[in-house]
């Protein structure tokens, strides 16, 4: 049975986060910004559609989706690019693939007992975040 993500989950750490924007070419000033963010996900999940909001107090990004189907994610306030994505269950994992212009680009979520991992990963990087659910 697939695990439920949904929730408000605050973040406790962010390893590798610079690397990660580097290759996704986020300016300096911008980089600068993003680092000092606490973001927020806002997770909502109806059977195999999900909506993932990533809050911040600079900007916010939201992504709906369902399991298996591709689609396109435009990534605005990000890096502002088009990519072909699908998510997929591997057992309780969520596995992204991302596919433009970025090679090896994506992300899984998996939960460990009160946290939600996730790994982000572009070209070489791989940025790993974890955050608890908030009260
Ligand atoms: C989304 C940020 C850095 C640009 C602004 C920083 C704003 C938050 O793809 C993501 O999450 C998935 C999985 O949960 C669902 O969409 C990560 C945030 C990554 C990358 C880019 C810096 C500018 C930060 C909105």
């Amino acid at each position: 049975m697939p695990a439920d993500y949904s929730g408000t989950w605050d973040i406790v750490s962010n390893e590798n986060f610079e690397g990660y924007m580097v290759a996704m070419g986020i300016d300096f000033a911008t980089r600068m910004i993003a680092k000092m963010l606490k973001p927020q996900k806002v997770i909502e999940q109806d059977g195999d559609s999900f909506t993932i909001r990533t809050l911040t107090t600079f900007r916010n990004y939201t992504c709906s989706f369902k399991i298996g189907e591709e689609y396109e994610e435009v990534t605005k306030g990000l890096d502002n690019r088009i990519c072909q994505s699908v998510v997929n269950w591997e057992d309780s994992k969520l596995v992204c693939v991302q596919r433009g212009e970025k090679k090896n680009r994506g992300w899984t979520h998996w939960i460990e007992g009160d946290e939600l991992h996730l790994e982000l990963r572009c070209e070489d990087q791989v940025c790993k975040q974890i955050y608890k659910k908030s009260s």
